[in-house]
């Protein structure tokens, strides 16, 4: 009897390596949209197929097809690029995006409303900056995070070229990219996936390496990551571990956020080896019938954590050692001027929601264009959709300084709240959402900073993370208050996350408009005003006191509210 896989395994085997009939798509000009196959293949490249949200209606009513364009993901391991790649990103952006640039948790940045006819031009004016979009999305390896952490410069040089190595290592093999967007030799197909394989893997797969003690990358949240054991400045190896994901479907008790698990210590010669083998482990046993399933999480929870560890340690012939202790502090971006450890300067600068956009009260795109204009080290996208400018002179501060101040890029007013939350896209563009994200959050942010100056808790950074629909892409399930979009205007509120990503948060009350949501937290903050003190955070307090219990196993309970 055939077994029934998911319709996405049957494309993927018939798409000649990734080749698809991309071509024949972007060379129909009756309609703004990809075929159908396409543009689930067209995700491997780096794009997705998007319609105006905002404009559906009334583009129906006139008997139109919905507004199409294409949102564009770059591959950019570890959020680096030079000050000159900056400049390129930011003429694309403006001659062939919608003119603005979207810095994503994921440390890289994404194009919105890019029409058909403009992504082949898009796609080889980036690559001329040496940026690819290869596994922006698809079901492969995705951007490979890597702990800004700048001020341990010599280890974060180390660490950042293993996730360099990763990430290209794990690049899918086919030319299709090359041939249909850089107009590269033209192939068969038929290539050696050697990691892959013709049908790839059954879902994305994301990888992390982090640096501790910060885990601005959320590291636990991915389903491969590299935690590196470093002695002074010299990295000895990496604790690895499998198995982290956020993307849930509402009320379905099947799916959960998960934690990554522990597999153990590994030397830095042995990265690449078990990297690949967890990626070919996922890709032999990850469920290939069921999308919402199909994570390297439940395959290891199906397979059990034992067996998982025995494949890998079989395919990539590495013997994992006792994980090393490890104490993480901190997630999110430490803001202003810093020294780093090689005498040179780096400066943080929060880009609200990572919307980098020419607006009336501030000029960020030609903020940060004009510091790249000056700058000659690098730009780095942090996992919380911020940008840090490293490698900065003694001599030059003063001029990036000012151009950053000029263009609203400084500025004293945000609260340590909001400095350290952050919001997905959601509307308009989002096909997922359900509920405004970064429109929105702003405001909802003023609403929180009032109610905490009424109640004394100002200073008291608190993560509150919201995103549009369940799937996570802000990682709100470990953020100590997470808002989860339910339906116009609503959410499901969960609190209780550590604020250094280790701990799950739990569902607290379910599909509350704007009244209730500032109500019930108005309530909690009364509390932790009244029995928490400043050296407790937020997420610990509301466990401490009893109001939500620690989830030890998501797998059983998440969905009810504690
Ligand atoms: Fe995400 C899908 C945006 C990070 C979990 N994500 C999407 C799509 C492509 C919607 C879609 O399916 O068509 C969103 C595009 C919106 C738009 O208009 O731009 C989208 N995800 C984002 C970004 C831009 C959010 C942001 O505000 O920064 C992030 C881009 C990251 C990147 O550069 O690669 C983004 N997404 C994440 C993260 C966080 C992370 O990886 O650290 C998660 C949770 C971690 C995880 O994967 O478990 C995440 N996105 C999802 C999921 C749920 C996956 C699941 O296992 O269930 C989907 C939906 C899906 O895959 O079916 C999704
Ligand atoms: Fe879209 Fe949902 Fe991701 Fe937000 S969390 S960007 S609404 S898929």
């Amino acid at each position: 009897m055939d077994i029934e896989v998911n319709p996405n395994e049957i494309i993927k085997t018939n798409s000649r390596g990734l080749r698809g009939t991309l071509k024949e798509s972007l060379a129909d000009e009756v309609s703004g949209a990809l075929a159908p196959a396409d543009a689930q293949i067209s995700k491997f490249h780096g794009f997705y197929e998007q319609d105006d949200r905002d404009v559906r209606r009334e583009r129906q009513v006139q008997f139109l097809e919905p507004y199409y364009s294409f949102m564009l993901r770059a591959r950019l391991p570890g959020g680096v690029c030079s000050a000159q790649q900056w400049l390129a990103i930011d003429e694309v952006g403006r001659e062939l995006g919608n003119g603005s640039i979207r810095l994503t948790t994921r440390q890289t940045f994404q194009y919105h409303g890019i029409l058909k006819k403009n992504l082949k031009p898009l796609i080889k004016r980036i690559n001329q900056a040496m940026i690819d979009s290869i596994g922006g999305c698809g079901d492969i390896n995705r951007n490979v995070l890597c702990n800004p952490n700048p001020e341990q410069s010599a280890l974060h040089q180390t660490v950042y070229g293993w996730a360099r190595r990763i990430s290209e290592h794990l690049l899918p093999r086919t030319r299709a990219y090359h041939e249909i967007w850089l107009d590269g030799e033209i192939q068969s197909g038929g290539e050696d996936e050697s990691i892959y394989g013709n049908t790839y893997l059954p879902r994305k797969f994301k990888t992390a390496v982090a640096v501790p003690p910060h885990n601005d990358v959320d590291v636990y949240t991915n389903d491969l990551g590299f935690i590196a054991i470093a002695e002074g400045d010299e990295l000895v190896g990496f604790n690895v571990v499998a198995g982290g994901g956020m993307g849930v479907t509402h009320d379905d008790p099947s799916t959960y956020p998960r934690l990554a698990d522990e597999l153990g210590f590994v030397s830095p010669e042995d990265v690449i080896a078990v990297a690949e083998a967890v990626v070919t482990t996922q890709r032999d046993f990850g469920n290939r019938v069921s999308r919402r399933h199909a994570r390297l999480k439940y395959t290891i929870d199906r397979m059990g954590l034992d067996d998982f560890v025995a494949q890998v340690e079989m395919r990539s012939g590495v013997r994992f050692r006792p994980s090393r202790p490890v104490t993480f502090t901190s997630q999110g971006d430490r803001f202003g001027w810093a020294a780093d450890a090689d005498g040179s300067w780096y400066l943080t600068l929060f880009i609200e929601n990572g919307r980098v956009v020419d607006a009336e009260q501030s000029q960020l795109m030609s903020g940060l264009r004009k510091i790249a204009q000056v700058h000659t080290g690098e730009f780095r996208i942090t996992p919380s959709q911020n940008l840090i400018i490293a490698g900065v002179d003694a001599a030059d501060k003063v001029a990036i300084s000012t151009l950053a101040r000029e263009h609203g890029l400084l500025t004293d007013g945000p609260s340590p709240t909001r400095l350290e939350s952050i919001a997905c896209v959601a509307l308009p563009t989002c096909p997922q959402a359900m509920a405004e994200g970064e429109r929105y959050f702003p405001a909802f942010i003023d609403a929180i900073d009032e109610m905490a100056r009424r109640k004394g808790i100002e200073r008291q950074p608190i993560v509150i993370r919201m995103t549009g629909c369940p799937n996570g892409c802000a990682r709100p399930y470990v953020a100590e208050i997470g808002l989860v979009g339910k339906g116009p205007g609503r959410y499901n509120l969960l609190i209780g996350g550590d604020g250094v990503g280790m701990r799950i948060a739990r569902l607290y009350r379910k599909n509350l408009n704007e009244a209730e949501l500032l109500n019930t937290i108005g309530e909690l903050f009364e509390r932790y005003a009244a029995e928490g003190s400043p050296e407790e955070r937020f997420g610990d307090f509301t466990v401490r006191a009893g109001i939500v219990q620690p989830l030890h196993n998501p797998a059983e309970g998440f969905h009810e509210p504690a």
